[in-house]
Order: C-alpha cells, then sequence, then structure tokens
C-alpha cells in the first residue's frame, strides 16, 4: 500500500462516480484505419470517463491498466492522467477488459480492479439493435461507484476543493472596453458531484448509450440498468438496481408510518 501522508478523517465517506464503457463500430468506419489488419471486423474503444458535469477524475484517479485478450500485442496498456483513460483498437471478437484503477498517493488506497466485458455487437430491444445497427454504433457503459472511507486530511482536502471543477470552465469574454475575461461554467447546470436527477441535455430513444456528448441521470441510469438485465451483461447491476428500489420502497412505507417487521 503507498505510504499514508496524514491522519485520516473519521466518520467519513467520500464517493465518486464515473463511467466504465466501450463503444464499438463495424468496420470499415472513419475513426479507424483503413484497411482494417487481417480479420479485424470492429473497432473499439474502451474507456473511464467521468460524469458529465461531474467533478475532475484525477483528483483521485492517477492511472488506469487495461489487460486486453492475450492475443493482443502489448495486450496491458497503462494510461497515465491526465488520460483520457481508454485504449482503442480494433479486432473480431469480444472479451472481457480487465481494468485496474490506481489512485492518487496521498489517498493511501491501493489499487482496485474492476472488469468491463467488451460489447461489440447491438443488444437491448428491437428497435434498440435497429438503431444501433443503422448508426453503426454500440455503446455499452455502466455507472460505476467508487468508496473512499476515512479518507486522509490531505486527500479529503483535494477530493472537497472547489479546483476540481476548473475544468468545466470555459473563458467569457468581456463585454466593453477594458473588461476583463472571466472563467465561468460552460454550461447552464450547476456542476456537482451527485447524479443528476434528470437527464441533462437532449437524450433521444434508448440504446444508443451516452455517447460523449450525453448527460447522466437517475432516470437514465434506470434505462440503462434495464437494457443491461436485458442484454444479460449485468445480473449484478440489476440487482443493485432491485436493492435500491427496495430501500426507496422501504422508506416511502416508513413515511406512512407503516410498520414492517424485518430482521
Ligand atoms: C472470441 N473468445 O472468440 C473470444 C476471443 C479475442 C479477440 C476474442 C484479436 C486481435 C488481434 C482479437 O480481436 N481478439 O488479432 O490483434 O470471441
Amino acid at each position: 500500500m503507498p505510504a499514508q501522508t496524514s491522519k485520516r478523517v473519521r466518520n467519513t465517506q467520500l464517493r465518486r462516480h464515473f463511467l466504465i464503457g466501450n463503444e464499438a463500430h463495424v468496420l470499415p468506419h472513419p475513426s479507424f484505419p483503413s484497411p482494417p489488419p487481417d480479420g479485424h471486423t470492429k473497432g473499439w474503444k474502451v474507456y473511464v470517463r467521468p460524469l458529465p458535469n461531474g467533478p475532475d477524475m484525477t483528483t483521485w484517479l492517477k492511472k488506469v491498466q487495461f489487460k486486453l485478450h492475450h492475443t493482443y500485442t502489448d495486450a496491458s496498456r497503462m494510461i497515465e492522467a491526465p488520460g483520457p483513460f481508454e485504449v482503442t483498437e480494433t479486432g473480431y471478437g469480444e472479451f472481457g477488459v480487465e481494468i485496474r484503477l490506481y489512485f492518487a498517493p496521498e489517498s493511501g488506497e491501493k489499487a482496485v480492479y474492476r472488469e468491463h466485458y467488451l460489447v461489440l455487437a447491438p443488444y437491448g430491444s428491437d428497435e434498440q439493435k435497429a438503431r444501433q445497427s443503422r448508426e453503426n454504433a454500440v455503446v455499452a457503459e455502466r455507472l460505476e461507484t467508487i468508496e473512499f472511507n476515512e479518507p486522509t486530511l490531505d486527500f479529503f482536502r483535494a477530493m472537497t476543493g472547489e479546483e476540481q471543477f476548473t475544468w468545466l470552465k470555459v473563458v467569457k469574454k468581456g463585454k466593453g472596453k477594458g473588461k476583463k475575461a472571466e472563467m465561468v461554467f460552460g454550461s447552464e447546470v450547476e456542476p456537482t458531484a451527485q447524479l443528476p436527477e434528470r437527464p441533462v441535455g437532449g437524450l433521444e430513444g434508448g440504446g444508443g448509450g451516452l455517447g460523449a456528448g450525453g448527460a447522466w441521470s437517475r432516470v437514465y441510469e434506470r434505462q440503462v440498468v434495464a437494457q443491461l438485465a436485458q442484454s444479460g451483461a449485468s445480473l449484478e447491476q440489476a440487482l443493485e438496481h432491485e436493492k435500491r428500489e427496495m430501500d426507496s420502497r422501504r422508506k416511502k412505507m416508513e413515511e406512512l408510518g407503516l410498520a414492517i417487521a424485518t430482521k
């Protein structure tokens, strides 16, 4: 474990949401070399990404190792901050990408492991599949959460600081002579470390995934969870969702003053 640089903040938990996923396209595709390598039918990108409008990921995430299928040369790919934390490749088959997340040294936390099974073929309902084929784009991503329990003081300071949102700011030109340019948030939506309750911006139809310019929300999260469950890609996600649903149902019942006998 990396050296711990400051004492820990008791009874405190820091949480960050982020995305792990992949996009995939049938070759030939403008983002990939043509002609493709022999036998390669798909171009794809696997990634670890911040939520749109979320705090800077590199406050806590310093490098990401993506371990590809052994049929790839240099199967182990290390991506250092500032990223983007992604690997772009071509190939013919799906496999589980092993992902290791390495944290900021001041966190005193050791690396954690995640897996993302590449999804290269259209999935979901018939309409969703048709849309993915029509647009030649499959996106399979999920919301991930990382928790830091009793963080070190240094890490706590970094994770609660304003600077994490600087990356969302854009330069706004001052109006009139002599007026200074200032840094403002580029979006109409306040930046937040929480999940937005509703989609931010457009989100037409399902199945296409979030994409680069999209937005995340609890509403969308539920759509994705349903999709994943349907495609059988992640039973665990569905269970998580169910658990949250159960908790909120329980809360509602409690609010209604109903006694629940559980143990
Ligand atoms: C499958 N069990 O057959 C999987 C294996 C392997 C993917 C998938 C190789 C790329 C290369 C490639 O696409 N490997 O030749 O560099 O579906």
